[in-house]
């Protein structure tokens, strides 16, 4: 299909059923509906409220939010804040299953630093499909010295939420975990539509651009050259704004940046491309048309938000992670590849790591550069690259890590106690066993 024909949609904001002093109260049916998300073809989604991707939740920080799940597929699902600090009952763990026509209620206390996080499937063996299908939604958290800031508001603070997907010629849906190695992809969606455009205006917008691909390990840049002004990552601002050209977006991460259209002329084409061309070799995202003037009380201010860095004479232990895979003989003839976390399959009985509630921790993650780690529960800092500073795009509060070689990571395991899961956010590799269990003590 053709390119930059679609506008742009922005998913919508849900509404509680109701509020009281502290909390909000939501409402979700994950149900079958079918969408028009190719023009002219219907597409069979699985989506929280039937939508592709799911709406938006808006949360304060220090106020809960309590969210109804109603299951009505024919598969069980499991939801999972991913970014968020939340007791252990109420993160998702993969066994924790909404059984179809079963409901289930999660509480989010958002005690944290306001960040771009999202919500998605994480059932035990069939997260692959389950958010393949449309089970992924954004969900931000915001407080007040974030409002203070003279940052983009509004309708020019715009979530931006990638995903590769392959569709068949009768426009459902076409799944394949390609033996284990990823779904494959060749159609770019961006807040579920393909290739799509933004009418914009001379001004600033802030983006929160989300890497919802099940597979697919993407590297941002603007085909005018110009660089982003990234503002925040997976756990909310950085302490100062950077000028960066290529930002690697791996599945999972969150990146905030500005982006100025006042510097080009009305009638600009801004493409938004993926360098790395990771989905179905293409290289176009998105596309901004310039189209009007516009007032702009917005800045960049110099200093964003304070991110106090985790000293590493802090930690109290090192632990090694290695993202590996294996050759499982089930029978002479039945021979399965495994992927793997220090050479064994995840085991939701089995408990490999043990930090104590209250402890600072170096977790070294070994593997090759397809995986990514993505650890509950806790925001970490990265601490080193083989042996290097982290990357430009990749300083203050992380959630998730593309590997390659060894990423050193050290993060305080507060908040809860309870049963935990660290694992490979390339969704296909997660399902076929690539997680480990932690329990916080
Ligand atoms: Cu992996």
């Amino acid at each position: 299909m053709g390119r930059f024909e679609v506008q742009l949609p922005v998913p919508p904001t849900l509404r509680p059923v109701r509020t009281d002093a502290n909390t909000d109260y939501y409402e979700v049916v994950q149900r079958r509906a079918r969408r028009e998300i190719l023009p002219g073809l219907k597409t069979t989604v699985w989506g929280y409220n039937g939508a592709f991707p799911g709406p938006t939740i808006r949360a304060r920080r220090g106020r809960r939010v309590v969210v109804r799940h109603a299951n009505r597929l024919d598969v069980p699902t499991v939801v999972h804040l991913h970014g968020g600090r939340t007791p252990s009952e109420h993160d998702g763990f993969p066994m924790d299953l909404i059984r179809p026509g079963r409901s289930r209620t999660y509480v989010y206390p958002n005690e944290q630093r306001p960040a771009t996080l999202w919500y998605h499937d994480h059932a035990m063996d069939r997260t692959g499909p389950n958010v393949w299908m449309g089970l992924a939604g954004m969900y931000i958290l915001e407080d007040e010295l974030e409002d203070r800031l003279p940052l983009p508001k509004g309708e020019h603070d715009v979530p931006l939420i990638i995903q590769g997907r392959k569709f068949g010629p009768d426009g459902e849906l076409v799944y394949s975990t390609d033996n284990h190695d990823g779904a494959p992809a060749d159609t770019v969606l961006v807040n579920g539509a393909p290739w799509p455009r933004m009418e914009v205006a001379r001004r600033k917008y802030r983006f929160r651009i989300l890497n919802a691909c099940n597979a697919n390990i993407l590297k941002l840049a603007l085909s005018t050259d110009e660089p982003f002004v990234q503002i925040g990552t997976d756990g909310g601002l950085l302490p100062a704004p950077v000028r960066i050209r290529e930002i690697p977006l791996a599945e999972a991460e969150r990146v905030e940046v500005v982006i100025d259209f006042a510097e080009y002329p009305i009638g600009t084409k801004v493409v938004l491309q993926d360098l790395k061309q990771s989905i179905g070799g293409q290289r176009d995202l998105m596309r901004f048309d310039v189209a009007r003037e516009a007032r702009d009380d917005s800045l960049v201010p110099g200093r964003l938000r304070e991110v106090e860095p985790i000293p590493e004479g802090e930690a109290v232990r090192t632990r090694q992670f290695a993202f590996d895979q294996r050759i499982a003989f089930k029978s002479l003839t039945n021979v399965d590849r495994q992927m793997t976390i220090d050479n064994k399959p995840f085991d939701p009985d089995r408990v490999d790591a043990d930090p104590r509630l209250g402890d600072v921790e170096i977790w070294k993650f070994q593997g090759g550069d397809d995986h990514t780690a993505h650890v509950h529960l806790v925001q970490f800092q990265v601490v080193s690259r083989n042996g290097q500073p982290p990357g430009e795009h990749e300083r203050g509060w992380k959630d998730t890590v593309q590997l390659g070689g060894e990423v050193s990571v050290i993060a305080r395991f507060e908040g809860y106690r309870g049963k935990y899961v660290l694992h490979c956010h390339n969704l296909e590799h997660e399902d076929h066993y690539m997680m480990a269990r932690f329990d916080v003590v």
